[in-house]
């Protein structure tokens, strides 16, 4: 049989598995079930490129995986597990801001009501009245991705930049964001140094965008809205006010042009309002405001 052919045999199933069952021993030698390195190289190509096939078209794309893009993910792949939800996140890490609290402390401040969500995905806190604390942010965040990942309707394609949006006209003349326009995050971070880097698509009826405020990589489809004549011009957030600026995202979190729904803090950028600083409630209330937004547009 040639190394093809061996590597092409049919995959294990539970019933002939047990002959790859290896008691585990730490009192003599210690020995695994046999591999070859090709094995491991198909395991991952082909779970990953039949992935990205099959979510080249999705229901509903995720544009940043921080607080506010996870929370809107749970929310609504939980609600609607029929939806094939497909996350970009340019990071290698998912979670954005939300490993620490603020200036790089680890408590994490959440005002009520948005503990409700914390009881729904089962992360302890500590009751300080009008708002809890959760011990440690990686605590939400790990317990988040984790809830989020377990679903069979999410995929999470991490060290992958939206570098644009897809703008169709309708008949009428409308324009209408139709996807994303993807890279390998290291190639969108190297298309002055290098030529035809083209990237790729992802066609979505709804697009979220969560990728924060301004910054590195921040407010990216806002901005964009801007640069393609979408939007006059952009709000620009503004100064810390937390008892303004959390009602105003979760409350402000909608469909800003035809397709295309802002959530988090780069709503803020879009609309101008205030920041909060380093408390989380509005980023939960405003994913999960955007989850029912998606379910209001695909059920329109
Ligand atoms: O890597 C970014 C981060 O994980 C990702 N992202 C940004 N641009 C992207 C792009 N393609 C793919 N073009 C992209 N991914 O988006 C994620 C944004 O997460 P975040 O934690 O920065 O934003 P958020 O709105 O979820 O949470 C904001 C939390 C803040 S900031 C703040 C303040 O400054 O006052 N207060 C709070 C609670």
């Amino acid at each position: 049989m040639s190394p093809a052919q061996t590597l092409d045999k049919p995959p294990v199933t539970p019933a002939n598995s047990q002959k790859y069952d290896v008691n585990e021993n730490y009192e003599g030698e210690y020995r695994f079930a046999p591999i070859e390195e090709s094995q491991v190289s198909r395991a991952m190509i082909r779970r990953y490129f039949n992935t990205m096939y099959e979510r080249a078209i999705s229901d509903v794309v995720i544009v940043g995986a921080g607080s506010a893009g996870l929370s809107c993910a749970y929310q609504l792949a939980s609600t609607r597990p029929e939806l094939k939800i497909t996350i970009i996140e340019a990071s290698v890490a998912p979670g954005g801001g939300a490993w620490l609290g603020g200036q790089l402390m680890t408590p994490m401040v959440i005002r009520k009501p948005a503990d409700r969500f914390l009881r729904e995905i089962g992360v302890e806190y500590e009751d300080e009245g009008p708002f809890v604390v959760v011990k440690h942010a990686a605590l939400f965040t790990s317990t988040l991705l984790s809830r989020v990942l377990a679903m069979p309707n999410v995929v999470l394609m991490n060290a992958t930049a939206v570098e644009d949006l897809m703008v169709h006209e309708d008949f009428q003349g409308k324009q209408r964001v139709a996807g994303v326009v993807t890279n390998w995050t290291l190639v969108a971070l190297n298309h002055d140094t290098q030529s035809c880097m083209d990237p790729n698509t992802i066609t979505a009826p709804v697009i979220i965008s969560a990728t924060g405020h301004d910054g590195p990589m921040g407010a990216f489809s806002a901005k964009r809205l801007v640069s393609t004549g979408l939007l006059k011009e952009l709000g620009n957030m503004r100064g810390l006010d937390m008892n303004r600026a959390e009602p105003a995202i979760v409350n402000g979190t909608r469909e800003v042009v035809p397709g295309l729904i802002l959530t988090g803090m780069e709503l803020s950028e879009h609309d101008g309002s205030n920041r909060m600083g380093p408390t989380f409630g509005a980023m939960i209330g405003s994913g999960v405001k955007a989850a029912h937004e998606a379910i209001r547009i695909l059920d329109s």
